[in-house]
């Protein structure tokens, strides 16, 4: 269905301080400065979630930049009615990059449309099941023995896979150290968020002895041929994250050999629908996807767990419990269960902010009229 008009959009930022610090290579993060975006229509209403974060770090995006970009282009190019999710991202398709701040407008889109025939994310998503596995990402610590005390903890609260965050000076002997203390048996990752460069090939060959599941974007992002190099070095199998913004890259990737495996962040490509179409192109070349995160409060969370219900997310996703990131989140929390988190089953995104929590973390309002 298309929803019949859009009336207005609120760009809502909330402020969410982290249960503890998280460092990757890139930097640290000890807050969340989340932009939400909340579409109105006269059918309901619906909700998403910005990835970007305060600084352009990860990537070119940074949450002040979001909602400049959707306040001054996005927003305004939406069509004017027959708005549907599909309608959206041509809508967008003519202003380049800016993928998280397209995503979150989408998602908020798609969340209207489905609440307002009843259909869940995952359902029109292509769900093929109704629990998803979950694993945890760690950041890097000052010292081996806090790494080990953190890794012990996110295993007895169930994570069925651990992906330690990786960079020069801390690699080999951490996930020495994790693999010698959980055994064989650990389904266990790394993530070097592009930290490295094809001069380290040797180094990073010797992670192959410790069995792991990948290694995710060890180059830089725009690397692709020189991961094609550095995966004829290495046994461990290489998955993209940083590299792949859409499912052509997908598909550029997968044809010269530059990575096994796809991580899939919706945020990061553009919104759900281009996801769905790198979890098509990869599941028909035989490559595994998972879904990333990216310290997504429950909005942005609740469309991962559905998209990570597909039927080519072979492998453990950073589909974290609520808890892992935030005391309070401004859904109710996703609480793991035997490992595993339930994809939302009610209507659109199945869940939506609790208007006292989100109040109190609010830290500014924009409404634009249409
Ligand atoms: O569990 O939501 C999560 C975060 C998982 O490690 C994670 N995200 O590179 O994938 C990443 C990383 C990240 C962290 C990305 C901070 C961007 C900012």
């Amino acid at each position: 269905m298309t929803l019949t008009k859009i009336s207005g959009i609120e760009l809502r930022r909330i402020a969410m301080p982290l249960v503890a610090p998280f460092r990757t290579s890139f930097g640290i993060e000890t807050s969340r400065d989340v932009l939400l975006v909340r579409v109105v229509t006269p059918d309901g209403e619906g909700w998403a979630e910005c990835a970007a974060m305060s600084e352009p770090r990860y990537c070119s995006e940074y949450v002040d930049g979001a909602q400049d970009v959707l306040r001054r282009f996005l927003v305004p190019a939406l069509p004017k009615d027959g708005v549907d999710a599909a309608a959206v991202g041509r809508a967008l398709e003519p202003f380049t990059g800016h993928r998280m701040a397209k995503s979150a407008l989408e998602s908020a889109v798609l969340d209207a449309q489905l609440r307002a025939t009843g259909e869940s994310f995952g359902s029109y998503l292509g769900a093929a099941r109704d629990r998803v596995p979950c694993g945890v990402s760690v950041g890097i610590m000052d010292s081996v023995p806090e790494l080990l005390d953190a890794v012990e903890r996110y295993v007895a609260e169930g994570y069925v896979r651990i992906k330690l965050k990786i960079e020069p000076g801390w690699d080999i002997e951490p996930v020495r150290a994790v693999r010698e203390r959980f055994g064989d048996e650990l389904l266990l990752q790394v993530d070097a968020n592009a930290a490295y460069t094809l001069v380290d090939a040797q180094h990073l060959a010797k992670l192959d002895q410790f069995g792991l599941l990948l290694i995710e974007q060890p180059l830089a992002n725009d690397d692709l041929v020189q991961h094609a190099q550095l995966a004829r070095l290495l046994r461990t199998p290489i998955c993209l994250d940083e590299s792949i913004e859409s499912a052509a890259h997908a598909a550029a990737a997968i044809s010269l050999g530059a990575c096994s495996v796809i991580n899939v962040k919706p945020a990061r490509v553009g919104g759900y629908l281009e996801a769905r179409r790198i979890h098509d192109v990869a599941r028909a070349h035989g490559v595994p996807v998972w879904c990333g995160g990216m310290l997504e409060t429950g909005i942005g969370r609740a469309a991962n767990v559905a998209l990570a219900a597909l039927p080519g997310f072979t492998l453990p996703g950073d589909t974290s419990g609520s808890h892992r990131y935030f005391a309070t989140d401004i859904t109710e929390p996703f609480v793991l269960a035997d490992g595993h988190l339930d994809v939302p089953t009610g209507p659109g995104l199945g869940t939506e902010p609790l208007p006292d929590v989100l109040d109190a973390v609010t830290t500014s309002k924009e409404w634009i009229s249409l």
